[in-house]
């Protein structure tokens, strides 16, 4: 994503940010990492497997080399990630750092308002969702199974798809390698106010990236990613990757990266495991309390739905008559309209479990407002021709109508919203 890009989102790239960018979505992913220090110990080292071809390195990315660090990091991890120490050092010595890497995965400047009519319109344009409505063509018995399997409607999967990398288009030029060995061993420094150092869960990254690829027998030194590390067709972060990502086409492999169909599968399973519920919509219509400190209140916990309908009530906030039968906990979402005045939903626990994947209220209402547009332009579609219209979306549907309108209102702002792959 460009720099111009990041400052019109304005989102904090707290996890994942990459997705944000529709490119990255990375980060998403930002879960724990505990699984893996179970199940590698037993992995047999890897023996040099490629043979590190030296790569060109431009003037502008040199290579780390055998800087103490990373070295360190070698010899002491190579055990726990199965490669023999050498190996190890030698591929670590061939990332090169990246300055840009380095400038994306900063916030953008403090003070300027977020924008969510600039964030929808980057997203939700003609273009994004009639590759949609193609990608969902062409999978459409993959996006059904994994509908059927983990209850995840089809529309969200395909509409995260879509989000993160414009259904392929935008899988990210850096070398996964370069990036997360950048932001492990030099992060940004000084950081701007407000910024925090993250280069431990990006070593953590690292780690995980190196057991990925011993695991996969891929190179690492060929895989791209996002400049934070993410990969594939639904930007998984290596971590994710592991834990989450499956093998939903049956070759044996799990690659998010060739096969459309695992990365369906691995999307729809890492928001099962998130907590998805069927059925449940994401958010509801509210108005919030006038009150200022009541509604201050209810903004506390931000995505994480805390309080019941009666609180909402209690609190002076005004629900829609679907969300006043609500039953379970929901969150006050506010969005930021640039210097407009703020547009709020009601948000449940589906729609905090969005936020698990790229943690942004913006990203999670751009991948429910494209999905509930995909959907309705697939069934206004499908109603003139096969007939094969399927899922209904478990939220409002936006009618074909109203999608005919919004694609009307986007065309001329959807000039702007083509990413550049990097
Ligand atoms: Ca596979």
């Amino acid at each position: 994503m460009t720099a111009a890009r990041r400052s019109l989102l304005a989102i904090p790239l707290t996890v994942l940010t990459p997705a944000l960018a529709g490119l990255a979505a990375l980060a998403a992913l930002s879960m724990p990492l505990s699984a893996l220090a179970a199940d590698v110990g037993h992995k047999k080292p890897l023996k040099l497997k490629f043979a590190p071809k030296p790569k060109a390195s431009s003037p502008a990315t040199p290579v780390f080399g055998e800087r103490a660090d990373l070295m360190q990091f070698a010899d002491r991890e190579a055990a726990a990630l199965g490669y023999e120490p050498a190996a190890l050092r030698s591929i670590l010595a061939q990332a090169r750092l990246q300055p840009s890497v380095q400038r994306l995965i900063l916030p953008g400047a403090p003070g300027q308002a977020k924008d969510w009519g600039a964030y929808r319109q980057r997203f939700i344009e003609p273009r994004r969702l009639q590759a949609g409505l193609g990608f969902w063509a062409d999978n459409e018995a993959a996006l059904a199974r994994a509908e059927a399997t983990y209850g995840v409607p089809a529309q969200m999967i395909a509409s995260i798809i879509g989000i993160e990398t414009f259904y392929g288009r935008i899988m990210g030029g850096y070398r996964v390698l370069d990036a997360l060995t950048t932001l492990a061993f030099d992060y940004p420094n000084p950081l701007p106010v407000g910024a925090r150092n993250r280069s431990d869960y990006f070593r953590e990254e690292l780690r995980q990236f190196l057991i990925l690829a011993r695991e996969n027998g891929l190179d690492p030194l060929s895989m791209k990613g996002s400049y934070a590390g993410a990969m594939g067709w639904g930007q998984f972060m290596p971590g994710s990757w592991r834990r989450y990502a499956i093998d939903f086409d049956g070759d044996g492999h799990i690659d998010l990266i060739n096969s459309q169909v695992d990365a369906i599968g691995s999307v729809a399973h890492f928001l099962k495991e998130h907590g998805w519920q069927p059925g449940l919509p994401t958010h509801y219509e509210v108005q919030p309390p006038v009150d200022t400190a009541a509604k201050a209140q209810l903004l506390i916990s931000d995505v994480l739905p805390q309080l019941d309908v009666n609180q909402f009530l209690a609190a002076g906030a005004d629900l829609s008559i679907a969300g006043l039968s609500h039953v379970g906990p929901l969150a006050l979402i506010e969005l930021q309209m640039g210097g407009a005045a703020p547009v709020y939903v009601a948000g449940t626990k589906n729609f905090y479990t969005v936020t698990r994947y790229n943690q942004s209220s913006y990203y999670a209402m751009a991948v429910i407002e494209f999905a509930q547009t995909l959907a309705s332009w697939r069934r206004a579609g499908s109603s003139q021709g096969s007939g094969t219209s399927s899922m209904a979306p478990s939220d409002a549907p936006t009618t074909a109508a109203s999608a005919a309108a919004l694609s009307a209102n986007l065309s001329a702002a959807s000039s702007a919203s083509a990413a550049s792959p990097r």
